[in-house]
């Protein structure tokens, strides 16, 4: 007796799953938008998450982060040459922001419409920015500029994922077919 015997119970080992990839088209598009920390010690999170509710997109994730100084640089690591690029993500670093993923059709743009311009000195008025900020570095909030953005994005917050499955009942009432 003894040694290493081979198992005999040993199950066939199943072919493994294909990585879940992210259904980015249709009405499955998804985005990410962020409150960033200026937002958050405003009091404004509650009122940015409200607005894409009442459009009519769906919420996949939403969660309060403090992100390290090098997570900010990953998160804007194609601002690495800016000047601004310092600045900007020891802010992002600098208190929690509010993470989310929105899903719906057309949610990449029409979300960057939602926000307005990057300077809020140019964002109308009835957009987010145009509501709520005045200084380019206190714009008090991100969305991804791209659906293919906006997967890395959620990638990178979202890493143990989103809640995808969802489909709120109230879709019949957004959609006409
Ligand atoms: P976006 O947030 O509208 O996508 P980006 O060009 O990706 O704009 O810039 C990221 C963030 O960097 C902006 O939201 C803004 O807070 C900041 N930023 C952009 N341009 C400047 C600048 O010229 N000076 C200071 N901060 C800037
Ligand atoms: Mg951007």
């Amino acid at each position: 007796m003894g040694g290493s015997q081979s198992s005999t119970t040993e199950q066939p080992k199943k072919a493994p799953e294909p990585p879940a990839t992210m259904n980015m088209s249709g009405i499955n598009e998804k985005t990410f938008i962020m409150v960033k920390p200026d937002g958050v010690q405003r009091g404004i999170a509650g009122e940015i998450m409200a607005r894409f509710e009442k459009k009519g997109f769906t919420s996949c994730g939403a969660k309060l982060v403090h992100a390290s100084k090098s997570f900010a640089e990953q998160h804007y690591i194609d601002l690495a040459k800016k000047p601004f690029y310092g600045g900007l993500t020891t802010f992002l670093s600098s208190g929690p922001v509010f993470a989310m993923c929105w899903k719906g059709k057309g949610v990449v743009k029409t979300g960057r419409k939602m926000l307005g311009t990057t300077n809020p000195k140019d964002s109308a008025p009835g957009t987010i920015r145009g509501d709520y900020s005045i200084d380019i570095g206190r714009n008090i909030c991100h969305g991804s500029d791209s659906v293919e953005s906006a997967e890395n994005e959620l990638n990178l917050w979202f890493p143990e994922g989103i809640i995808d499955g969802f489909a709120p009942s109230r879709l019949q009432h957004v959609y006409e077919n």
